[in-house]
């Protein structure tokens, strides 16, 4: 069997035994530590004398293969381009997009050298799977050096609409890097759609959907795509959790102190929690104004319900991230200013991290799992919020119409995130559902979740990888098509 390479900006930190807030890295090492293999990425350190080296370590099944980057290439790689240029738009707000050539000169070299530094670590049958938009061109300069693997992308973040994407200056060539894969996996239908959208109106290409489906359900094979001189294939693969484990955790810390800490002090009040990294992509503002809006038009939810929001510090060095920090301290203030009593503050924001065990925990105490986010790749916050729940008991949740996650979770109150009045109307429906709908909608996504783990995620994105001509076409890959990686 191939081994399978995963290469992604981040690598988990290994020696927490996993990775802490980073939908990525929670996916991606969820999906590894079954099948082993090798992730290779940077470390997180940024160096201010070089050359960097690479440092390989064994855990388990799995090796970590790190290394550091220069601060010129962090700025230019990583906080320029990749998080000043391509997160905003790919999210839609070309309103924050900021762009220097330089960085994208950067961006390109960064992948250029990551390249080189994991050439030497490839064998000749291993299947690489990159992951996300910091290394749009990698297969590109792994092909530059001579490697004939098949090379897979995922795409953790929203494909952009080709209007928005326009707006970003090298937009031409990354299209272009992206068509180097063999396969290209997207988070939802919509996103795909805009991928095909680009190719066939902006690059002069044809995409052509396979008539039949993959399997007895309903996953339609890749289409093929034509551009650029190549041809590759691209599909959605949305990500998913591990339920059942999220299930177990959550249960397991229900006695433990945070969870009894938290229970005190709501004493019988309800309990509305949202996670997120502290991002603008998440909708946090247009969030607390709606349960602000809940205060103000149901004064019977005055003192009954309390809001938690844990928020864990992002890219702290960008100017648009300490922006969304102090509009949310101001917002968080101003509404406990407004509604608190000496017994009751509405809102509790908590700007740190806390541990999985404890969230899960947590989740399951919450009545309501408040996800709305602007835009959302997939938002495994939502899979994870309904994983933790009591069936006995479930909570409700209000999800945003533009995470990937309200592509499958219809049991969810879904919501438009600007929409505030209809926002807090969705958080008093879900305060004062009764429990055989919550039952009811817990039920349906839970279905949802189980058939397509992190592992169906995973096996289906590589199964589709292994079935592709890729540079060397060939026998071997049908053979091992269709046999899964896990177990
Ligand atoms: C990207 C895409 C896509 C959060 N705070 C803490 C913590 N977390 C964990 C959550 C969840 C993960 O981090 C966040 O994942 P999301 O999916 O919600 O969002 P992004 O980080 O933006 O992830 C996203 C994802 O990639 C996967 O493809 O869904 O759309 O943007 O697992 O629980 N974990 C811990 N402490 C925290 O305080 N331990």
């Amino acid at each position: 069997m191939s081994r399978l390479i995963i290469v992604s900006n981040r690598v988990a930190p290994i020696s927490e035994g996993g990775p802490a807030a980073g939908g990525l890295a929670v996916g991606v090492y969820d999906a590894l530590k079954e099948t082993g293999g090798m992730w290779f990425g940077w470390s997180g350190e940024v160096l201010t004398s070089g050359p960097p080296q690479i440092s390989v370590e064994e855990r388990g099944p799995v090796t970590f293969a790190t290394i550091g980057l220069m601060r010129r290439d962090y700025d230019q790689y990583y906080r320029g381009f990749s998080n000043a240029t391509l997160w905003p738009a790919f999210h839609y707000r070309a309103d924050l997009l900021q762009y220097d050539r330089h960085d994208f000169e950067g961006y390109c070299r960064v992948n250029a050298w990551l390249a080189q530094q994991l050439v030497p670590l490839l064998r000749a049958d291993d299947v690489i799977w990159v992951h996300d938009y910091h290394l749009i061109p990698f297969a590109q300069a792994l092909r530059a050096a001579g490697v004939k693997n098949r090379i897979g992308f995922f795409l953790h973040i929203p494909f952009p609409a080709s209007q928005v994407l326009l707006a970003v200056p090298p937009h031409r060539e990354l299209v272009e890097a992206l068509c180097s894969f063999d396969l290209l996996g997207f988070q939802t239908a919509p996103d795909l759609r805009a991928f095909c959208d680009y190719i066939v109106n902006e690059a002069n290409g044809t995409v052509e959907a396979s008539p039949q489906a993959l399997t007895a359900g309903t996953r339609p094979a890749p289409s093929t795509i034509k551009a650029f001189g190549r041809t590759l294939r691209a599909a959605a693969y949305p990500i998913g959790v591990y339920p059942d484990e999220i299930a177990e955790l959550a249960k397991s810390g229900e006695r433990g102190k945070p969870v009894r800490t938290m229970k005190a002090t709501l004493h019988a009040r309800k309990l509305i929690m949202s996670v997120d990294r502290l991002d603008y992509s998440k909708g946090l503002v247009e969030r607390f104004r709606a349960f602000e809006r809940l205060l103000e038009h149901t004064p019977s939810q005055r003192n009954k319900v309390s809001f938690l929001q844990i928020a864990p510090p992002t890219r702290a060095d960008l100017n648009a991230y300490q922006d969304i920090r102090l509009q949310l301290e101001g917002e968080s203030g101003r509404i406990n200013g407004r509604f608190a009593e000496l017994d009751w503050a509405p809102i509790l924001y908590i700007h740190r991290q806390y541990e999985r065990p404890v969230l899960a925990a947590l989740f399951r105490t919450a009545h309501v799992g408040y996800v709305t986010p602007l835009r959302d790749g997939m938002n495994l916050v939502a899979k994870e919020y309904v994983s933790a729940q009591d069936p006995e008991n479930p909570g409700v949740l209000v999800l945003s119409r533009f995470a990937g996650a309200a592509q499958e979770l219809d049991g969810a109150l879904i919501v438009n995130p600007v929409d505030i009045d209809g926002m807090a109307e969705a958080l008093a429906t879900a305060l004062s559902m009764p429990l055989a709908e919550r039952q009811a909608r817990y039920r349906d996504m839970m279905v949802q979740l189980r058939e397509n783990n992190v592992s169906v995620w995973r096996d289906n994105f590589m199964r589709d990888l292994q079935t592709t001509s890729g540079e060397t076409g060939g026998e071997d890959a049908a053979v091992a098509a269709g046999e899964g990686l896990a177990g």
